[in-house]
């Protein structure tokens, strides 16, 4: 007999083993025009600046240098593409972080046009990951992000990032806070995910996420 706790058991497995491979970086694109030409499946982390996207991607694939992290935030304005192993065909998007205030009005806009375009008309694009800074919450500029996720087919989910930082309560009450939010987007997943990169805390999880994402989707 198949139980769901075998079946969590075996895609913990199969993601750590996918994660596990070598990934590499393969594109930069600062333009909807530069985008690569679509192929595999693609998952993307969105997120403010400073959120820890970057961080996420090296505490994922176990490769420290992969993405660039940056103590300067608004560095990273361009969409990044990482490639898996063959067998898998999956991309990584490291997106350009939004809601950085000291930025110029014309840069901020077409960031966010980016962001948006790229969200909205890649048909490739399997899931989006919403990275919250687990001691802030969400914030307006978030809303504007899920907001334009729920015009798209897209699938969704929110990480609570650098819970390492904060207390388990704390957390617990953001988590809770975070999905009761969560109710005006029914076309996001209704659960949060809690993650830290410092601690690996939610990283077996969420490669078991994204495995279980790819065997849905035949790839
Ligand atoms: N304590 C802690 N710090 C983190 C974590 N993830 C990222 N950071 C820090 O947050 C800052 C921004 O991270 P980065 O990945 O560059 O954010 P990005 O702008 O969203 O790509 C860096 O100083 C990271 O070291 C985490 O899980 N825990
Ligand atoms: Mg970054």
């Amino acid at each position: 007999m198949t139980t769901s706790h075998d079946t969590d058991e075996r895609l913990i497995e199969k993601g750590r083993k996918l994660f596990a491979q070598s990934w590499r970086f393969t594109h930069a694109s600062p333009s909807i025009e530069s985008l690569p030409p679509m192929g595999s499946l693609e998952v993307a982390f969105a997120g403010r600046s400073n959120v820890g996207k970057s961080s996420l991607i090296n505490a994922l694939t176990g490769q420290n240098a992969l993405a660039r992290t940056s103590h300067t935030p608004g560095r990273t304005q361009e969409l990044i593409f990482f490639e898996g192993p063959e067998y898998a065909p999956l991309r990584l998007v490291d997106m350009p972080g939004y809601g950085y205030a000291a930025a110029a009005k014309t840069k901020v806009a077409s960031w966010t046009e980016l962001i948006h375009q790229f969200l909205l008309g890649r048909t490739s694009l399997a899931r989006v990951y919403v990275l919250i800074d687990a001691r802030h919450g969400l914030k307006e500029v978030d809303q504007e992000i899920l907001k334009t996720l729920d015009r798209s087919a897209v699938s969704y989910q929110l990480i609570l990032t650098k819970a390492d930082q904060i207390k388990p309560a704390e957390l617990a009450s953001r988590i809770a806070e975070t999905e009761a939010a969560l109710a005006k987007h029914p076309a996001a997943f209704p659960q949060v995910l809690a993650t830290s990169s410092r601690s690996a805390t939610g990283m077996p999880e969420l490669r078991a996420a994204i495995t279980r994402l790819l065997e849905e989707r035949g790839a």
